[in-house]
């Protein structure tokens, strides 16, 4: 397989051509892309330097799969001109998942709505992605009503600028800001920029992502999207109301045997997901299991995963796999 990895020598880019090496994905040629001012730059990938090109000289090579983590608008521009020239574009930015006539996936949910037909199709938002492949397999068992999700965000997720900051703050050094205010010793319940309903696009991407990946409409979200001083993964405490009871000792069976998912709920031990344990961690992380007690047929949870891993590049290339073990590519 030719690869294009489309944003390359970004946070996203770099872990995607890392996920490529280790999952062994088939690449027979690597084809990394930057912007214009760092083709020509290298960027590694299985002990082999690579230069990085233009996206018209990546189109021109034209690789089976072109995979996108350069940010919404360079994707709204380039993916099209991908696509025309028959290329299979797997896009990370949010350009064009809520476009009806484009795929959301999380393999583990709905790659199989995927055909031959689909040239352009979006990853979705880290958050969210995390959020749907722990409770999938609650909604198909007990049928989710409505969602209460409050965020716990890495600074990994706005990308090396941010990242650059929470550790020049840690050293007391002044630097490029990536958000408006200090992120060290700080909580900042922003991510995204705030729409005309008072709720940020961070936020709205969790309501309207996750109805579109579970093929529901009638699941109800409402989220609380929050950065705080962390790298290593993004956690989410999250309230489950269900239409049918549950058991509690059935629904650690169904999370134990959930693929993409790891139980972590020892309480006698101190044992909960923790971005410490999953950083560079495909799976997504469940634990502090127990009933809302305020309700009926209600549950907390917490799940924590690598957003830089099951929240981008791993979804990305799981996609990837399922098109080629599918011959789609
Ligand atoms: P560059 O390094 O040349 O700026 P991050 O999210 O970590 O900031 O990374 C963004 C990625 O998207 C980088 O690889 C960046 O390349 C790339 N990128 C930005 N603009 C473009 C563009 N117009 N065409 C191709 N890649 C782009
Ligand atoms: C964050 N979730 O943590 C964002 C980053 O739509 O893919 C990813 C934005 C997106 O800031």
């Amino acid at each position: 397989m030719k690869v294009a990895v489309v944003g390359a020598t970004g946070l996203v880019g770099t872990k995607m051509l890392q996920v490529l090496e280790e999952r062994a994905f088939p690449v027979t040629e690597l084809i990394p892309v930057a912007s214009e001012r760092s083709v020509g730059k290298e960027v590694q990938f299985k002990g082999k330097g690579y230069k990085v090109v233009s996206a018209e000289d990546a189109i021109t090579a034209k690789p089976n799969v072109a995979i996108f983590s350069a940010g919404g608008s360079t994707s709204l521009a380039l993916a099209p001109k991908f696509a025309e020239a028959g290329i299979t574009v797997i896009d990370n930015s949010s350009a064009w998942r809520m476009d009806p006539s484009k795929k959301l996936v999380v393999p583990e949910i709905n790659a199989d709505a995927l055909t031959p037909e689909d040239k352009i199709i979006a990853n979705p938002n880290c958050s969210t992605i995390q959020m749907v492949v722990a409770i999938n397999p609650l909604h198909k068992k007990y049928k989710i009503k409505r969602i209460v999700v409050s965020t716990y965000q890495s600074v990994t997720g706005t990308g090396k600028k941010a990242v650059d900051q929470l550790f020049n703050e840690r050293k007391g050094e002044q630097g490029e800001m990536a958000y408006k205010y200090q992120i060290d010793l700080n909580v900042i319940p922003q991510i995204d920029v705030f729409l005309d309903n008072g709720y940020t696009k961070e936020e709205m991407k969790m309501v309207n992502e996750t109805k579109k990946i579970m093929r529901d409409d009638s699941i109800k979200v409402t989220a609380t999207t929050v950065r705080i001083p962390v790298v290593g993964g993004h956690s989410e405490s999250v309230n489950i109301e269900f239409e049918n009871d549950f058991d509690l000792d059935e629904v650690r069976q169904i999370l134990s045997n959930a693929p993409g998912v790891v139980l972590q709920d020892d309480i006698a031990n101190a044992e909960y997901p923790m971005p410490m344990w999953a950083h560079d961690k495909d799976e997504v992380f469940v634990g502090r299991l127990r009933r809302d007690e305020t309700q009926p047929n209600t549950l907390n949870m917490w799940i924590v995963s690598d957003n830089l891993r099951k929240g981008a590049a791993t979804n990305a290339i799981q996609i990837a796999e399922y098109l080629q073990s599918q011959n789609m590519l």
